[in-house]
């Protein structure tokens, strides 16, 4: 069964609510907030597929509910509808500059309330398809390298603010043009796929970025963890690789695909000011491990 769509309605009058959670519905499943700060709890811990928001709100107002949404990674591109009552009517500049994506004025209309929030649900449905062709890698279905581009930068800011260490792993399969040579490109292709596959099931934690970098090379991007921790990990991820016992008859490494990794770590801001140090030093690393015989990892 298809999920429906979950509306977080926000009013401080419990009337106005009432009023807006029946014309929903029958159509969405409905939650709702009497409050800001209500609001915002409820929409950091499971964020809901649209927000119609009062603006006039005692204690945290509806300017302030949206500013801080947008400063939470996992509630920043929820739609939100504000709901204006004629004494903020003018404030509809302010609102659409903070980032709502469109205003209702009370007292609202049925109809124009359901038309307006298919609206905005298709559109985000839509913008959701669209990112996620431009950011994932169709063969594997991992992040790739644009996404990942993005994603080191971000998070170099980010542990650069707190003093965090980042880590990097560069992960690249040994003797993969042999591979496609004697088995052929639509067998490499599914060797990717089973690689990929591994890479992911060993580094999922949900800050844990793993991509398809180019070609049979993959990176995984760790913020915030503990190099032995990691180190063990990429020395379970070789190992897990070669026990798919996926055969490769002309490897000089082994009889079956292996990888090869190259780890860094650095804090940003104190070991290094730019994210390229960290690419290198992976890179590095990575050939290091090329040239002691591969399937291995070195740091
Ligand atoms: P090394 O152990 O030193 O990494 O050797 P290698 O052969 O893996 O490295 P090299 O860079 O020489 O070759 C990489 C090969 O990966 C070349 C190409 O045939 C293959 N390849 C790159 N992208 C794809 C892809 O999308 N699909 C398939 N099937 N093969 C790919
Ligand atoms: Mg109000
Ligand atoms: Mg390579
Ligand atoms: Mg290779």
């Amino acid at each position: 069964m298809i999920k429906r769509a979950r509306i977080l309605i926000v009013d401080d009058e419990p009337g106005n609510i009432e009023f807006i959670a029946r014309t929903l519905a029958d159509a969405y499943e409905v939650q709702f907030a009497t409050g800001g700060a209500m609001a915002l709890e409820l929409a950091s811990q499971e964020p809901p597929s649209l927000i119609l928001l009062d603006v006039m709100m005692p204690g945290v107002d509806g300017y302030q509910v949206l500013d801080q949404l947008k400063q939470l990674s996992q509630c920043r591109d929820v739609p939100v509808i504000f709901i204006t009552g004629h004494d903020d009517m003018g404030n509809e500049t302010r609102g659409l500059e903070a980032g709502a994506v469109d205003f209702i004025s009370k007292p609202a209309n049925p109809a124009v309330v359901r038309a307006r929030v298919k609206t905005h649900l298709t559109l985000k449905a839509q913008s959701d398809q669209l990112r996620s062709q431009v950011f994932i890698d169709s063969l594997t279905g991992l992040a790739n390298r644009r996404r990942f581009d993005e994603c080191l930068a971000l998070e170099w800011l980010h542990c650069q603010r707190y003093r965090w260490p980042l880590t990097l792993l560069f992960i690249d399969i040994d003797h993969f043009k042999l591979y496609n040579d004697y088995y052929g490109h639509v067998a490499g292709d599914a060797c990717l796929a089973k690689v990929a596959e591994a890479i992911g099931g060993q580094f999922g934690r949900p800050h844990d970025v793993v991509a398809r970098y180019g070609g049979e090379e993959f990176v995984c991007l760790l913020p915030e963890c503990d190099m032995n921790k990691v180190r063990d990990k990429a020395h379970q991820l070789c190992d897990a690789v070669s026990e798919l016992r996926i055969p490769h008859e002309t490897s000089l490494t082994a009889p079956v695909v292996t990888i090869s990794i190259g780890m860094a770590t650095l804090t940003p801001g104190e070991d290094a000011n730019d994210p390229e140090a960290l690419t290198s030093l992976a890179d590095q690393n990575l050939y290091l491990a090329k040239s002691q015989g591969r399937n291995r990892l070195c740091d």
